[in-house]
Order: structure tokens, then C-alpha cells, then sequence
């Protein structure tokens, strides 16, 4: 007779401290919300699925069948020669060197098949196959002809327009498909980069030549018995790099840009209190902005106004998690519903109608949590769909995308009655100001009629502000919800750095309410509180999803270009920093920020820990290489300091740091004064 089965015993699940995993006040209830319901998230998993202390240092080589082979740093350490070697001889460098610019691959790849498929649509309008998508800023199409070298025979600003400008959104459409597989010559928008630094990639023989061809020999010198010298791993790891940030991101930027409208500053709000108790909340997550875009639209009409009403609720409220957020938010104001790390929480509030994904940084959980409500879970890219059978598929095709986008917020809409009791919104949201960009700081920081950076730099030449920091990236559930992205971000206004921000980090910002002129006053050091009250800028300016770090790149070219501040990105006082990140992504843009001389320091963990000749080839000699180099540090006040403390040796070499002392004494007498 069978033995009979004992019922399985019912474990008790470990669960997250709120207060422990985040900052956000909204978060926490949210997760407390979550262990009410029994449903678990990743801040619950998290506790249970430990890292792994050999993958985390950066030396678990399974690149073949003969392996895992896994090569630990002793904990005493190595004393002399370092005898670690894998079943093919592979050494530490080797395998960390190759693990590396694997993530690298991935990171560009996402980036640059998001500009692809940016481009095929942007292709599609300039052929008039579709009538979703129109030419919308005509001024950036010019420009981006220009860097293309299309012929255009007409400035910027409209003069002597002789040739059609559909002939040349068809041209600008044809040449910027072609950076992705060109048979012969380099990525065409790496000439945009100052001179000096053109000249310095070209001499350590680093231009990348197509954006897939960069990505798919890193695949091949990765494979088992190829490249075999961590530097000449390193070196391909850079031509990819630079193949994404001056390739594949900076065109999605600046295609997204020509077809969507380039942004300006306006307002919003940000953080799950966005959603809507009595409205059909739809909340849209990805990257790409082409399906979001018309979603946005077709909401606004009436026909879909009145269809939500005839339904009993007042109307429809649109909101976004991760950089679509970011993308929907810099064009047209919709609230930001929150991070990264906030998606399964925005389902849990039981008031979300509709979740619609497309690409990255998507939970596969998501359908778990969404089948414990009425949420209909929607994917909508041909290439990220989701196995579970409550989540349904609806294919974007620019060829439909009204109609698509049409279908989607009905299918939301008459989700709305299905709503069961469970509603529970934290009210936590705050104001922001967002929509930056390389014209909008032209604009704010030197006025219509001097439009350059020139006051920026002056403000940098005289102290007022002592740097730029640009912060950008995820979140990471192996360390506190925003804890270090706020910290740092705090710390580094407080000493006079203004903030560049994108992808997560805009978003933690946005929740802190940092993203406002009036945070000006509350958190900067005197000098950049100064210039943020005078011009009327948020101290930490919102530049938009990760994509968007082209438009740092960008805005740091014009910084050299307007002068006072040395001749490269190498020399300005800035520095770069990913707080919170967890996608290869972050280290494809780490990586294409040092090559292009920013000092760039993550936090978290960095996978070279157990390869210390190669974390030092990186976090050093690179730095006598390309000018900027990586650093770790997971400590937030200490990580800001190391950025200020670059900063100011940076100023040092420009021989300005005592304009800055000046000011410092200046303004000490004033308080002085102002106490007598
Ligand atoms: O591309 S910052 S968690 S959402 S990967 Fe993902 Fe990281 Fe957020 Fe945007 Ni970027």
C-alpha cells in the first residue's frame, strides 16, 4: 500500500521590514499592505534569496559546458603570485574582464535595439505609412540631419529651406538605420563629442564602427578560447560602450525627440499617491515611448473620457513606472506612479485597471501579484511577452497604434466595475518640475537672448556652483528604496553641485521633492541656492529615462564647447554616479561615461572584486587612458564626498578653486554681518 502523503508543512515566510527597505513612506505602507494580503514581492524575496558572494565578485566563468568555474578571492587574501586559474587556464582578469563587457553587451544591446525600433518607427512616418506618428520638432530634425551629414541647406533657425523636409526625414531615417549594421566607416555622432576626446578615442583605437557589429564581437571574444587579455577585453567593452551612449541612446534621444517633441520644463507630480480612487487608473512600464505615446493621446479624447464616465468613474487617469514613466512625464506632464523596485506595489493598491508593459526591467511576478486582483496585465512588444495565462498579449504595430492604444484603455475602462474591495492608495505624492534637456538648460541657464551655456559656466568659474553631478539609474532591493539615491543627491546639492538626473534616480527624486526650484532653498549650499532661486531651476534637473544620459553627454560637450572650462569632458569639475543600480544597463552607461573622461562611482556592489589587477586596470589606469575611471562605494555620504573631492581637484587643475575659497569667505562675512 502506498504510503500515505503527509500534508506539506506550511512554512513560515520570512517578510521585509518596510521601514528597513525603504525611504519612501508610500513604499512602506504599501509593502505592510502586502504581507496583510499575503502577496509576496521582491522585497520579500530579497530576504530569502541570498546574492552569490562568487558571482558578485565578478569571477564565475560559465561560458562553457567544462565549467561553472568558480575562482573566489581566499579570505586571507593572495599573497605573492595569484595561481587561480579555470579548467581552460582562464585567470580571475580573464573570466571578470569577460563578465564585464558581457553586461556591457547587454546593457547596449537594450539601449540600442529600443533606438532601433525608434528608428524603423521613425522611418515608417517619414515614408507616411502611418498616420499615428508625425515629424513634431522640425528644429531638431535639422540638427540631427546635420550630425548625420544630410544635406539640408538650411540652418537651424529656417533660413533659405530649399529642400523638402520630408526628403530629408527620409534621409535622416535611412542614414540613422544604417549606424546600426554599415558595412564601413565609425558611429557618424561620435564627431559630436568635443574635438580633443574624438582624438583621444581614435588614438587608443577605440571608435566604434557599428552599433550590432560592437555588441556581437564582444559575444564572440567572450566565447571560450578568444580574447584572452583583460585590456584588449577592455578595449571592445569601450567600443561598445561608446557605441551606446554616442550610437544607439543618443539616437533614441534624439529620433524620440524628432517624432514625440523635445522636452521642456513642466509640471507634475510623482509617487503612487498619483493613482486615482475613483478614476480608471492605467499605469504604464517599460522604455519605449511609441506605444505610450499614443496611449496618452488617445486617453485624452472624448470618446475614451466618455466611455470611462459611462462606466461611473470621472475620467481616466494615466501614470508610469520605470523610464517610460520618465519618457511620458518629459512630454506631457503624466505623473510619475513610481520606481523600479515600486512595480508590484502600484498593482497591490487594487486600483490599477490596467498595467501595460513593453520592454526591461519588467517583474515576471508581476503576473502573480496582478492575478490576486482584477488588473489586467497587458504586454505589448513582440519581444517581451510573459508565459502565465492571466496576462494578455496585445501586439503594438506603429502600422495601428491608434488602434491599438484604442483597445488597450477600453479593455482598462471596462475593468473598472471589476474592481473588489481591496483598494488601498497611500496618499504620499509630490510636486515636481521635470522635462530638462541639452536646449531647456541652454534656455533657462542663458536666456533667449545670450541662449548658450556661457552662465553656466560662469557660475561654475566663479563658485556659485561648484559642479555637475550627473546621477542616474535603478534601484536595487539588496540595498534600502532610494536610501543612497536621496543621500547622495542631498549631499551633493548641499555643497553647491547641481544635479543631472535620469532613469530611477529622477524618479526617487522626483518622490523626495527635490525636483522643485522651491527645494532650492531648503537643501543647496548658498552659491547654487543662489542661482536656482534667481533662474527659477529645480537644483536637480530631470533629464529624462535612461536613454536620455545622451542628453548628459551632450550637455557636458556644450559646457567644454562654451569655454573657461578646459578643452575636454575629462577636465570639467563633474562627476558621475549610479547610487542603486542592477541592470547591465547601468554598467553599459558607467562604462561609456568613463570612456568619454567622467569619474563614475556605483554603489551596491561592482563584480571585480575578485579580480584586483583588473578592478585596478579600471578603477585606475583607466584614468591615465581616457581621463575618467570607475570607482565603487557603497557608503552614500562617502560616495558623494568622493565625487566633491573629484570635483574639486578638478577645479584645482582648471585653477579655479579659489574663486571658489572667495566665495566661501564671502559668504561666511555676510552671516556674520547679518549676526552683529
Ligand atoms: O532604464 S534606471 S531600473 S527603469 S535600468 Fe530599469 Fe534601472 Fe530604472 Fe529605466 Ni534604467
Amino acid at each position: 500500500m502506498a504510503e500515505e502523503k503527509k500534508p506539506t508543512e506550511t512554512k513560515v515566510k520570512k517578510l521585509a521590514d518596510p521601514v528597513a527597505a525603504s525611504i519612501d513612506e508610500a513604499t512602506q505602507k504599501m509593502i505592510q499592505r502586502s504581507h496583510e494580503l499575503g502577496i509576496e514581492t521582491t522585497f520579500d524575496r530579497a530576504l530569502r534569496l541570498k546574492s552569490c558572494n562568487i558571482g558578485t565578485q565578478g569571477i564565475c566563468c560559465k561560458n562553457c559546458d567544462m565549467g561553472p568555474c568558480r575562482l573566489p578571492l581566499p579570505k586571507s587574501g593572495i599573497e605573492g603570485e595569484d595561481t587561480r586559474k579555470g579548467i581552460c587556464g582562464a585567470p580571475p582578469n580573464t573570466i571578470a574582464a569577460r563578465n564585464f563587457i558581457r553586461m556591457i553587451a547587454g546593457g547596449a544591446a537594450a539601449h540600442s535595439d529600443h533606438g532601433r525600433a525608434v528608428a524603423e518607427v521613425f522611418m515608417s512616418a517619414a515614408r507616411k505609412e502611418t498616420n499615428a506618428y508625425q515629424i513634431k520638432d522640425t528644429r531638431k530634425l535639422l540638427e540631427v540631419a546635420q550630425a548625420l551629414g544630410v544635406e539640408t541647406t538650411v540652418d537651424v533657425d529656417g533660413e533659405e529651406l530649399d529642400r523638402d523636409l520630408d526628403e530629408i526625414a527620409l534621409e535622416v531615417a535611412e542614414k540613422a538605420l544604417n549606424e546600426w549594421g554599415k558595412a564601413e566607416g565609425e558611429v557618424l555622432y561620435l564627431k559630436r563629442a568635443p574635438e580633443t576626446r574624438y582624438e583621444l578615442w581614435k588614438k587608443q583605437g577605440v571608435l566604434p564602427r557599428n552599433i550590432d557589429r560592437e555588441i556581437v564581437e564582444i559575444m564572440h571574444r567572450t566565447h571560450i578560447g578568444v580574447d584572452q587579455d583583460y585590456k584588449n577585453l577592455m578595449k571592445q567593452g569601450t567600443r561598445a560602450a561608446l557605441a551606446d551612449g554616442w550610437g544607439g541612446s543618443m539616437l533614441a534621444t534624439d529620433l524620440q525627440d524628432i517624432l514625440f517633441g523635445t522636452p521642456y520644463p513642466l509640471a507634475s507630480e510623482a509617487n503612487l499617491g498619483v493613482m486615482k480612487e475613483d478614476m480608471v487608473n492605467i499605469v504604464i512600464h517599460g522604455h519605449e515611448p511609441v506605444l505610450s505615446e499614443m496611449i496618452v493621446a488617445v486617453a485624452q479624447t472624448k470618446e475614451m473620457q466618455d466611455h470611462a464616465k459611462s462606466k461611473g468613474a470621472k475620467g481616466i487617469q494615466l501614470s508610469g513606472i520605470c523610464c517610460t514613466a520618465n519618457e511620458i512625464l518629459q512630454r506631457h506632464g503624466v505623473p510619475l506612479c513610481g520606481t523600479f523596485l515600486q512595480q508590484e506595489l502600484a498593482i497591490i493598491t487594487g486600483a490599477c485597471d490596467a498595467m501595460v508593459v513593453d520592454i526591461q526591467c519588467i517583474f515576471q511576478n508581476l503576473a502573480n501579484v496582478a492575478n490576486c486582483f482584477h488588473t489586467k496585465l497587458i504586454t505589448t512588444h513582440p519581444i517581451a511577452r510573459m508565459e502565465q495565462d492571466n496576462v494578455l498579449h496585445i501586439e503594438f504595430d506603429e502600422h495601428h497604434a491608434l488602434e491599438d492604444a484604442e483597445r488597450i484603455i477600453k479593455l482598462a475602462i471596462d475593468n473598472f466595475e471589476n474592481r473588489g474591495a481591496e483598494v488601498m492608495i497611500p496618499k504620499q505624492k509630490s510636486p515636481i518640475v521635470a522635462g530638462f534637456g541639452v536646449e531647456s538648460v541652454e534656455y533657462h541657464l542663458g536666456g533667449t537672448f545670450r541662449g548658450s551655456y556661457y552662465t553656466l559656466n560662469d557660475n561654475i568659474i566663479n563658485g556659485r556652483i561648484r559642479g555637475i553631478g550627473g546621477v542616474v539609474g535603478c534601484n536595487n532591493v539588496r540595498t534600502r528604496h532610494n536610501d543612497s539615491h536621496i543621500t547622495i543627491v542631498k549631499e551633493l546639492i548641499k555643497n553647491d553641485v547641481i544635479v543631472l538626473t535620469t532613469g530611477c534616480n529622477a524618479i526617487a527624486c522626483a518622490m523626495e521633492g527635490l525636483l522643485t526650484p522651491e527645494s532650492a532653498r531648503v537643501f543647496c549650499g548658498p552659491g547654487l541656492a543662489e542661482v536656482c532661486e534667481t533662474v527659477g531651476i529645480p537644483p536637480v534637473l530631470h533629464l529624462g529615462s535612461c536613454v536620455d544620459n545622451s542628453r548628459i553627454l551632450l550637455a557636458a560637450t556644450e559646457v567644454v564647447k562654451a569655454g573657461g572650462l578646459g578643452n575636454d569632458i575629462s577636465e570639467l569639475p563633474a562627476a558621475g554616479s549610479a547610487p542603486e543600480w542592477m541592470s547591465e544597463k547601468a554598467i553599459s552607461i558607467g562604462h561609456y561615461f568613463v570612456a568619454s573622461g567622467v569619474y563614475t562611482v556605483l554603489g551596491v556592489t561592482l563584480p571585480v572584486s575578485g579580480a584586483p589587477v583588473f578592478k585596478n586596470y579600471i578603477f585606475e589606469k583607466f584614468e591615465k587612458m581616457y581621463g575618467g575611471m570607475w570607482d565603487l562605494e557603497a557608503d552614500p555620504v562617502e560616495h558623494a564626498r568622493k565625487m566633491i573631492a573629484h570635483i574639486d581637484r578638478k577645479r584645482k587643475d582648471l585653477g579655479i578653486d579659489k574663486a571658489r575659497e572667495r566665495i566661501m569667505v564671502d559668504m561666511a562675512d555676510r552671516r556674520a554681518m547679518d549676526t552683529m
